[in-house]
């Protein structure tokens, strides 16, 4: 592939506040890409996230039941264009361009083609796409299915389907056959997914939107909230007028939590000043160095207490919230009390002060919120760094009290709403009872692959065939060059999807292309035009209406697709009504109801509630749905986010892999990253200047990277260019998904098998 580099790089100190002018001048520009006049997109982007228009396509962040009159961000909005471009990728594009020769574009100039119009199939004697009629492409797709075992077939989601898309696609895969359901968030939040029940309870997180009205403070940690959650950035401002403490740790100095100006507000844009200062306190954090900062905040914390009781002072830590409602708290204080500074500061690179300063305005707050990203998700131990900040929280009441919380930070617009509709592939997390009942079909019961499992299944060739409910799969998973190589052998690669991306170059033996409608986008069925429904980061539900025309003649929704496969592959073996529902989607909501009724009661006279309607979150309301009905301290096993790996070596750092402000996951939108000062170029190294210089590099200079892992595997990335950054010393960070080359399989979280690509063990090569 060619690298992602264009004839005008530059990279610069960045010292303007996140949103600002340059994010507006940012969007005129993107507009401009895309075709679209400003008017056109304008009318678009009055309707985002409002409770009459649809959700946006980007983050999951909640949407205000009061929005604002633009409700949306710099990203937000990017996303809505990129997806309304006026640029299609017709039969025209495909009978010019070979897969072969197409594998050596970049992911951006893939995407840029536009919106894909017809269904294609892949001829491999003319290594091209061509166009087929639907009926064909569903009756081939079914018979290919049928002639495969189920259990050897995969079906991932990518996060952005509707909660009606996704309930139908797992019922299709469950009655084929398959129990393999992985999504994205496999790759994601699945340590939160894993992490968050044993210790309070619930997969999901505890706090809403209007909890960081009443918050005295927040953390945040491993999250680049002012690119990948842009409109939280609100709430944080308003908090940090009020005077509330946001204490923030990210090994590189991220803008969005360092200043922000409200583009939205004309009194703040048109003042000279800076902008608001963002994070109270910053910690450049080495990377995977978390569970020792908790540790050695709640060290400090207990030694607060200690303090307070010798004095008959009021004690620091919650001890009526210790006792009542959680267990394992003596073990926790013991391991705060056997492990020693020494090994604290080292390991997370922040001073014994600095982190007795945070325990400090910590212990006085009374509703704190502890939010956090990929930074504490991807690493092996990226369970125990979840547990970790449950365990701080826990110290003093934080969970299940106004203004404070768990807030794990979501990424795809719907990813967390797909899990709670049956896509998982942990069949004890499904109502699968429920639908033999009500639909007349005996499910499969043993565990599915994940993510993780999938890779290693296609290596190995024990998966046979492949269906994608969008994303880019073999883009954003571990150990490219292995996967792309056996992916070939597939008996069956079908991929749902809006435009073009790099998966849908590789193609197995029988390989289709099935374009579908956005939820931008007017989806009219027999009974009129549909409303979807998706569910945020916070646990609420919204309904989303598209009013864009279609970008073709020829697309049908996710629904219908999902319909006419069950259709033409699994006919008689349920007694699901397929075309009912797709007649009227209201059908469908019923049927999700049934099935999961406690949080989803009334579904249809509920899901226009602006703001959206809350599911029942129980950790919310302390009640804990844990075996022993209390809230979990867990104890880390080690201060290493991810043991196991040596980067001692001299010529060894660890790998830090991030999204620019120009891209939404494996989608490139451009070369402007303009929150890091990196233009023209995603093949960057930033490196500390230390490191540079001891490893006898220069700024500018040319290397490659290679994994650091004895297993006789080649995983090597060319032509990055060294860049001198802000980051601590024996870290280095560059981009997604450019580098997941180097990321071995292996390399994951333990229990939750979430690739550790936030801390990649890396060799240079000068
Ligand atoms: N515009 C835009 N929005 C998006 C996305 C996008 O690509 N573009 N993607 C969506 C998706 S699917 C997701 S999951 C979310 C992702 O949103 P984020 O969680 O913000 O994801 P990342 O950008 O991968 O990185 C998170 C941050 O973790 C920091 N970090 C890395 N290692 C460590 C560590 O060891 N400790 C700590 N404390 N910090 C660390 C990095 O420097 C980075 O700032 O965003 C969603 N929203
Ligand atoms: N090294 C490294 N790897 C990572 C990460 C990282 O931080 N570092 N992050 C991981 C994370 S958090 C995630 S979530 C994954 C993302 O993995 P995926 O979700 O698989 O990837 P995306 O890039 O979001 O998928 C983009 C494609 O989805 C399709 N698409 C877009 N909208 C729609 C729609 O409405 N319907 C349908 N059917 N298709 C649509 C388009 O064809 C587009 O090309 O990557 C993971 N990989
Ligand atoms: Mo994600």
């Amino acid at each position: 592939m060619e690298p992602a580099v264009t004839d005008h790089v530059e990279v610069k100190t960045y010292n303007h506040p996140t949103g600002g002018w340059g994010s507006l001048k940012s969007l005129i520009r993107k507009a401009r890409d895309q075709g679209l006049l400003l008017s056109d997109i304008w009318s678009t982007l009055l309707k985002q996230n409002k409770a009459d228009g649809y959700m946006c396509v980007s983050c999951s962040w909640a949407k205000p039941a009061e929005p604002r009159p633009f409700e949306f961000c710099e990203n937000g909005a990017k996303a809505t264009m990129w997806e309304q471009t006026s640029k299609r990728c017709e039969p025209s594009f495909f009978a010019a361009h070979s897969l072969t020769e197409l594998l050596d574009w970049p992911d951006h100039d893939l995407e840029k083609q536009g919106r894909l119009t017809e269904p294609m199939r892949y001829n491999s004697a003319t290594d091209k796409y061509e166009p087929i009629a639907w009926p064909d492409a569903f009756g081939d797709i079914g018979a290919q299915l049928r002639r495969l075992d189920p259990k050897s077939v995969v079906f991932y989601t990518s996060g952005r389907a509707s909660l009606e898309a996704s309930f139908m696609y797992q019922l299709f895969a469950r009655i084929y056959g398959s129990p393999n359901l992985p999504d994205s968030s496999n790759m994601c939040h699945e340590s939160t997914s894993v992490g968050l029940p044993e210790s309070i309870g619930s997969p999901v997180g505890s706090v809403q939107l209007e909890d960081f009205a009443k918050s005295d403070m927040m953390f945040f940690f491993g999250h680049n909230t002012g690119v990948t959650a842009p409109r939280l950035l609100h709430p944080i401002e308003d908090a940090r007028q009020r005077g509330v403490p946001v204490i923030t740790f990210n090994p590189l100095r991220e803008r969005g939590l360092v200043r922000f100006k409200n583009p939205q507000n004309p009194v703040e844009m048109l003042s000279p000043g800076p902008g608001t200062k963002m994070s109270s306190d910053f910690f450049q954090i080495r990377a995977g160095g978390d569970i020792a900062a908790m540790t050695g905040i709640a060290k400090a914390v207990l030694a607060l207490d200690d303090v307070a009781r010798e004095r008959g002072a009021k004690r620091v830590l919650d001890m009526a919230f210790i006792e009542e409602h959680t267990s394992s708290f003596a073990e926790f204080e013991a391991y705060l009390r056997a492990t020693d500074w020494e090994g604290i500061v080292r390991r997370c690179g922040i001073s014994r002060a600095d982190l007795e300063h945070v325990a400090e305005i910590y212990s006085v707050a009374n509703a704190v919120i502890g939010n956090y990203g990929m930074g504490l998700t991807q690493h092996r131990h990226g369970t125990e760094n979840v547990q970790m900040l449950c365990n701080l929280l826990l110290m003093r009441g934080n969970i299940g009290k106004p203004g404070a919380g768990i807030s794990p930070l979501r990424g795809h617009s719907n990813v967390q709403g797909q899990r709670t509709v049956g896509i998982s592939e942990k069949p004890e997390l499904v109502p699968l009872d429920k639908f033999r009942q009500f639909y007349g079909f005996e499910p499969p019961r043993q565990k599915g692959l994940d993510t993780v499992e999938t890779c290693k299944g296609v290596i190995d060739a024990q998966v046979h065939g492949f269906v994608g409910l969008g994303g880019n799969f073999v883009r954003a998973v571990p150990e490219t060059g292995l996967v792309e190589k056996a992916w070939r052998n597939l008996d069956l690669h079908v991929e749902i999807a809006t435009k073009l991306n790099r998966s849908h170059l590789i193609a197995g033996k029988v390989t289709y292309l099935l374009p579908c409608l956005s939820r931008l986008e007017k989806d009219v069925q027999a009974s009129g035009p549909q409303w979807v429904s998706v569910e945020d980061s916070t646990a609420c539900i919204h309904g989303s209406f598209g009013s864009r025309p279609k970008p073709s003649e020829h697309l049908l929704s996710e629904p219908t697709i999902v319909a006419e496969l069950a259709k033409a592959c699994v006919a008689g073996k349920s007694s699901i009504p397929w075309d009912e529902w797709v007649a009227n989607y209201a059908r469908i909501r019923d049927e999700i109801e049934r099935c999961f009724p406690t949080h989803f009661k009334d579904f249809n006279k509920r899901f226009l509630t602006p703001g959206g309607f809350h599911r029942d979150i129980k950790a919310s309301k302390r009640v804990w749905q844990t075996p022993n009905k209390k809230a979990n301290f867990k104890l880390p096993t080690t201060l290493e986010t991810d043991p196991d790996i040596d980067v001692s070596g001299k010529d060894v750092l660890t790998l830090i892999t991030v999204r620019s402000n120009d891209q939404f996951n494996t989608t490139v939108y451009g070369y402007r990253d303009r929150l890091r000062g990196i233009i023209g170029t995603r093949m960057v190294l930033l490196m500390n200047d230390e490191d540079i210089r001891r490893m006898g590099l220069s700024a500018g200079q040319e290397v490659a990277l290679e994994a650091h892992a004895d297993d006789g595997i080649e995983r090597r990335v060319k032509g990055l260019r060294v860049t001198p950054y802000s980051i601590p010393s024996g870290n280095c960070a560059g981009y997604y998904p450019e580098l997941n080359p180097l990321v071995p399989l292996w390399h994951h979280a333990h229990k939750a098998h979430v690739p550790a690509v936030k801390s990649v063990p890396v060799r240079i090569v000068a």
